[in-house]
């Protein structure tokens, strides 16, 4: 019997692994407030870009999320309103330009196990990244325990 492959793999629930690096790798996440304004920024486009986050980490000049858009919304979309969002966030207090660099990169998971893969990746980022030694000390890391259910 062929293997099905489940739904949620098929191009409408896509998983992506997302990277997003800041303009000249600026460390601006050393800045606890701006850790807190991303994390609004994903509130507050999830009003109206749907998706479900499985995993994120903030580190100091990039950080990695673990995604899956709702049927008919790109990936696109969801990561350019997250960091537009964060921008006006910042220009509203310091008038500063743009922090992100351009576009950013994605890599669409292929199944279960590129997906567990991929979370511990996250989980582990801010341990290969020399920030703590054991990666439950990280503050910015978030494991959703429901996966993408
Ligand atoms: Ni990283």
């Amino acid at each position: 019997m062929i293997s099905k492959i489940p739904e949620r793999w098929d191009g409408v629930n896509q998983v992506y692994f997302v990277t997003v690096v800041t303009k000249e790798r600026e460390p601006i996440f050393t800045d606890d407030a701006n850790c807190e304004r991303l994390l609004q920024a994903f509130r507050e486009v999830y009003a109206y870009h749907h998706f479900r986050l499985a995993a994120l980490v903030i580190n100091p000049d990039h950080w990695h999320a673990v995604i899956r858009p709702y049927p008919n919304i790109v990936i696109e979309t969801i990561i350019g309103a997250v960091k537009q969002n964060m921008l006006w966030k910042v220009w509203k207090i310091q008038k500063r330009q743009t922090f992100w660099q351009p576009r950013f990169l994605d890599h669409r998971l292929r199944n279960e196990e590129d997906l567990a893969y991929h979370v511990n990746y996250v989980w582990l980022n801010p341990v290969k990244h020399g920030l703590v030694e054991r990666p439950e000390d990280y503050r910015w890391t978030f494991i959703n325990p429901k996966g993408l259910g």
